[in-house]
């Protein structure tokens, strides 16, 4: 073992949790995970609010019902997509902010879908239990450390422990948790195992369709409908390429949501839509993928000027525009926004 790990007794402590972990059988981990908790204690269940994680909160939630006094799950940070806010509500998963949570209000602390040195949010809170699926970090300890960095997604994790636990998930759980399969996986394009997969084809029969088709679909604001129309009459197509800059815009996810949709026109291989956002031009790239890169482009085209990359398929810059030459940083359009590409592309 690397000497510097065994010099640090948390490091190594965390490491050796995480390994006696991964020869635990679920049963086994159901049973260390149970054991944690009283039937006095008020747990609170800390996750940075995304779909996979809200999922995993609200297995853990139904885990430890009628076994403890109360449950509350807390987020730091804010949701702001609508697709999460529309899973929120519709599936009726409780959470606050932790902004105003006194933690002298609870017994015992539960991280999940993340690591405590994640987060600065999370300094101030010493972990019972941490269930994770991101690489291992160090430098932290926990009475119970479940992480299984080959999964795709926490709620394969929790819909084992659930299986273990002899628990069947009602519906709206069901479909919190393939929901979280889904967006974590990409759709199984990204990392996953053939745990995910068994996972979410066991969940399918449970899952209410109907509640999941209005979560995925609801990714535009009514306020910002009107970016359609200017989308629609600043789009310019130059060699099989749509460009179109939006102007000014309150939220860059809008320019993905045009961005995705432009993708479906016939005979297009790339799509660079671009809004500001405060001083900022954001940019978002789509592409076929076929012989083409989208991340290498941003990063070719904008990378000198600020953050700019992605992968084959979509790509996206955030750049200041102080920083963009001057004939580009004032009054820019979707002429400008085909100049800035005309030479890298042909
Ligand atoms: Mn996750």
């Amino acid at each position: 073992m690397n000497k510097s790990l065994n010099s640090d007794p948390e490091a190594s402590s965390v490491l050796h949790a995480f390994r006696q972990n991964k020869r635990l059988s679920n049963k086994e981990r159901l049973k260390n995970l149970l054991a944690l908790f009283k039937r006095e204690d008020r747990v609170l269940i800390v996750i940075v609010a995304d779909p996979d994680s809200m999922a995993s909160a609200f297995a853990v939630k139904r885990l430890l019902s009628r076994r403890v006094s109360e449950i509350t799950i807390v987020h730091p940070n804010q949701i702001k997509r609508l697709n999460n806010l529309a899973m929120k509500n519709i599936l009726k998963i409780p959470m606050q902010p932790l902004r105003g949570t006194k933690k002298e209000d609870y017994t015992k602390f539960v991280l999940l879908d993340s690591q405590p040195p994640h987060r600065k949010e999370f300094a101030h809170l010493q972990f019972n239990a941490v269930i994770d699926h991101h690489p291992l970090t160090e430098g932290w300890t926990a009475d119970f450390i479940d992480i299984r960095d080959e999964y795709g997604a926490v709620c394969t994790m929790m819909s084992e422990y659930l299986k273990a636990a002899r628990i069947k998930p009602a519906a709206a759980l069901a479909t919190a948790l393939f929901y979280g399969i889904k967006v974590d996986t990409h759709n199984f394009t990204k990392k996953a195992t053939t745990y995910d997969v068994s996972c979410f084809q066991n969940l399918f029969k449970r899952i209410n369709q109907y509640w999941l088709n209005k979560i995925e679909q609801s990714d535009i604001r009514r306020s910002e409908l009107k970016y359609f129309r200017t989308a629609f009459s600043n789009l310019k197509v130059h060699k099989h390429r749509i460009y179109v800059h939006i102007g000014r815009i309150g939220n860059p996810d809008i320019l993905v949501v045009i961005a995705d949709f432009l993708t479906h026109v016939h005979d297009i291989g790339w799509v660079i839509v671009s809004g500001q956002v405060g001083e900022k031009l954001i940019v978002v790239f789509r592409c076929d993928g076929y012989k083409k890169n989208a991340g290498k482009l941003a990063e070719r085209v904008l990378g000198k000027y600020g953050p700019a990359g992605g992968h084959k398929q979509s790509a996206r810059a955030e750049i200041p525009l102080k920083n963009l030459p001057e004939k580009f940083s004032q009054d820019f359009d979707t002429k400008l926004l085909i100049k800035l590409f005309m030479k890298h592309l042909d």
